[in-house]
């Protein structure tokens, strides 16, 4: 049986993270406005129905606290980063309560930084990763949308993607409308959030390979620092302290 998701809070303003719960083991989904997070997490749910969808940018205005049971730990959906089309002001109220909750969420174990598969790399995931970096925050790489594109498309996309996350690792192909990559998703993301347990577990078989290599596990936290973002990932972030 896969795990399930339900929503525990919402936060729409940086004062409410006291009341979320920063200090429990916690994976959150990164990503630029309409690159899939909220269709993610509906697919990872097994519903279409969990977090709300749209084809319009700019849906997800609050940060999602997710509890994942039976285990414990959180799925933690942020607003997307980069939507243009709202005001400016707008703009820096989601990334300052993106910037917020990275700086204060003290259980963060990753970041699933999310990218469409049917782009080349953008300068605002780029500078997320590079924060993720110099934070030292894993990151897990997972490419969406991967119904729209060729596997040699998503192949290319992959090792673009390594290259820059300095990684062994391949970035997850996903597709919330198929289904693709899930599986292995949970285990990526289970194993990030509760280290130790997938320790314990790691004389399990492993689960099935995806066909296309897909089965290698997404960029983890990398050894080799990257250079200083060229401008901040989502305004100004600070490294935790
Ligand atoms: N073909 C395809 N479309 C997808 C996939 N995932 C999401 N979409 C579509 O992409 C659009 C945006 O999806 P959301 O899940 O709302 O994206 P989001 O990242 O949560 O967007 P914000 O909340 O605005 O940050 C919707 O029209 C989805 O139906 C996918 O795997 N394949
Ligand atoms: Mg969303």
């Amino acid at each position: 049986m896969p795990p399930s998701l339900e929503l525990v809070i919402t936060v729409y303003l940086p004062e409410q993270l006291k009341d979320a719960p920063l200090d429990a083991p916690q994976v959150a989904l990164a990503g630029r406005s309409n690159v899939g997070k909220s269709s993610l997490v509906n697919r990872l749910a097994g519903t279409r129905k969990l977090a709300k969808i749209s084809a319009t940018p700019g849906k997800t205005r609050s940060i999602n606290f997710y509890r994942v049971q039976p285990e414990g730990w959180f799925l933690v959906d942020l607003p997307g980063y980069g939507y243009a089309r709202t005001s400016k002001s707008e703009r820096e109220k989601w990334a300052q309560l993106i910037e917020a909750y990275l700086t204060r969420a003290k259980g963060l174990k990753a970041v699933a930084v999310l990218l469409d598969s049917r782009l080349d790399p953008q300068v605002l995931d780029m500078d997320m990763v590079s924060w993720l970096k110099q934070t030292g925050t894993p990151a897990l790489a997972v490419l969406t949308k991967a119904d729209k594109c060729k596997q040699r498309e998503i192949a290319r996309r992959q090792a673009q993607w390594r290259e820059i996350m300095r990684s062994a690792a391949l970035p997850l192909p996903f597709s919330a409308v198929t289904g693709k990559g899930t599986e292995r998703l949970w285990q990526l993301l289970g194993a990030a959030a509760l280290p130790a347990q997938a320790a314990d577990d790691a004389c399990a078989p492993p689960a099935d390979a995806c066909p296309d290599g897909a089965d290698a596990p997404p960029a983890a936290a990398p050894d080799t620092p990257a250079p200083a973002p060229r401008r901040p990932a989502v305004r100004r972030l600070t490294p935790r302290q």
